[in-house]
């Protein structure tokens, strides 16, 4: 049940992908951050993230796992998310979210120049 959650999340993105453009998903992302953050610190802490990962959907994930997600996006070692390694996390834990916008791109442009050849 849990994985199916996540797997929705992730259909979504490609879609997202071609509805906002590569910029516009980039703003939609980096928004979550300004969601997710500690208003005083400007950081997203592993604090910050558990009170409001239901913002993301992320309301099951464990500690632990939220945890990771912190220490894994967490590149000059504060121990917390600034806007930049929050945005570069998104990217890092969405991989299809680029290949699905580019294949998505890509069969467009081959339905059309098959349509045309036909
Ligand atoms: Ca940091």
């Amino acid at each position: 049940m849990e994985a199916k959650r996540v797997a929705d999340f992730q259909d979504l993105l490609p879609v997202m992908a071609q509805k906002l453009g590569g910029e516009g998903l980039i703003k939609e992302l980096c928004n979550g951050f300004k969601l997710l953050m500690d208003s005083e610190k400007g950081l997203i802490t592993f604090e910050s993230l558990k009170k409001n990962s239901a913002f993301l959907g992320l309301e099951d994930f464990s500690d632990k796992e939220l945890e990771g997600m912190v220490r894994e996006g967490d590149l000059d070692g504060d121990g917390a998310l600034n806007e930049k390694e929050f945005c570069v996390l998104m990217f890092r834990l969405s991989p299809q979210l680029i290949n699905g916008a580019e294949t998505l791109l890509d069969e467009a442009f081959l339905q059309k120049s098959s349509f045309r050849q036909g």
